[in-house]
């Protein structure tokens, strides 16, 4: 197999949003171990993203987390950023973390403290327009423990006019990417439990409204790239949250777990991309392919470089799907025919062909080997020295001097 020049166009312009607390430190519920030269503030987490986007040439953005991010001049931030090649990608409000949050954010029986997280939503769309940040991604960790805890459709009310609110804040050609979630930290009821509830909402407040699939925000079994199949074709994907899971939401690096899973909905994503219906298309054109993970015992910025090469690998061997004899064996229902074209596509060594990708990019043929003979590593090791915190949370104190 060759590198065409089709599939030099579709693999050189993939994009993999890289998340600025993958960078720091973070950990379970059990204990955050401090990892040497972690990043301890959003300048060095862009720094880090950099080396990513230096060996992969395809992770040129960087989600914010505010106020995980916070800064007091955020046009210079975007100037730090821009002078290391990178932009601001999605704006992802907090609010989860305040004592206030403790019956939810907007959603709380409270309305002062509903108003106080819709004034956080707002004040993070005003970051989007000083970055020029086009998506405005939220998650709410709101919810109930115990049946009987709160009114469910009150709550649902809640949500959909905050969501309101805040879509009808968005400047022009700005989104918000609505995120769900089964469970956790909330046990009995979560107000934004799934895709259906998330799609209900978005269609209610507007075109700016879509939904992100975070991979690990699921119950077992559930089959998810048949809902990326249904939201692309309803206009309603927004983007993804890429991480892997075996158990719950385990946030490891994408593509470890399950890569079928992650191909198959590579696959979607290329099939509707081809699509005859112009909305499907264009709606596939302006899915936000963003990372969402959590590495607790990994070097982070290898980890993060494994996770996009991870999604270059699906996207490579989705491209090399044979849609004709697939749409051919599918209209003769022959069942294990159309199998086995989409498995011949799975099972290819599409390693030769990233080779041949990365000598027409100009870049090194084995990032991970050039990241670990580059000294990146032990050199931020050394000038950063190992801190607890400096993820999502803050730093809090030396664990030792370097
Ligand atoms: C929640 O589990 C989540 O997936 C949301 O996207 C948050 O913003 C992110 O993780 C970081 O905590
Ligand atoms: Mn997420």
């Amino acid at each position: 197999m060759t590198l065409t020049p089709e599939l030099f166009q579709a693999l050189n312009s993939q994009r993999i949003e890289t998340p600025s607390w993958g960078y720091g430190n973070s950990g379970t519920r059990f204990k955050t171990f401090a990892a040497p030269g972690a990043a301890r503030s959003i300048y060095e987490k862009l720094d880090d993203a950099a080396e990513v986007q230096r060996l992969t040439g395809i992770a040129p953005s960087v989600a914010l987390h505010i106020p995980w991010d916070e800064v007091d001049d955020y046009a210079e931030l975007k100037r730090y950023a821009a002078e290391r090649g990178l932009e601001i990608g999605a704006v992802n409000p907090n609010v989860f973390q305040d004592d206030g949050y403790k019956l939810g954010s907007v959603c709380s029986p409270d309305q002062a403290t509903r108003e106080q997280a819709v004034a956080h939503l707002l004040d993070c769309v005003e970051v989007m327009r000083q970055t020029g940040s086009r998506d405005l991604s939220l998650w709410f960790a709101d919810g109930t423990n115990y049946a009987g805890q709160d009114d469910l459709r009150s709550r649902k009310r809640r949500m959909r006019s905050a969501l309101k609110r805040v879509h009808d804040a968005l400047p022009d050609g700005a989104r918000m990417l609505v995120e769900y979630k089964l469970f956790e930290p909330a046990f009995y009821a979560t107000d934004l439990f799934d895709w259906g509830a998330a799609y209900a909402h978005c269609l209610a407040i507007g075109p700016k409204a879509q939904v992100l699939v975070d991979l690990g925000h699921h119950a077992q079994g559930v089959n998810i790239e048949g809902i990326v199949a249904f939201l692309l074709d309803e206009g309603r994907l927004g983007g993804f949250h890429f991480n892997a899971r075996r158990y719950a939401d385990d946030d490891l690096i994408v593509g470890t777990s399950n890569p079928f899973e992650l191909f198959c909905i590579y696959a979607e994503l290329v099939f509707a991309a081809a699509s005859d219906d112009e909305q499907t298309r264009r709606t596939a054109q302006q899915v936000a392919y963003m990372i969402d993970q959590s590495h607790n015992i990994e070097p982070k910025v290898e980890a993060m470089l494994q996770s996009v090469l991870n999604c270059q690998e699906a996207y490579a061997k989705a491209l090399l799907i044979d849609h004709d004899s697939l749409q051919e064996a599918q209209t003769a229902g022959d069942v294990l025919g159309a199998h086995r074209v989409l498995t011949d596509a799975f099972k290819t060594d599409v390693r030769p062909l990233l080779l041949e990708l990365r000598a027409a990019q100009g870049l090194n043929p084995d990032p991970v080997r050039a990241h670990r003979d580059s000294g990146y590593q032990q050199r931020v090791a050394r000038e950063r020295g190992t801190l607890i915190g400096g993820g999502g949370y803050p730093v809090k104190e030396k664990a030792n001097a370097s």
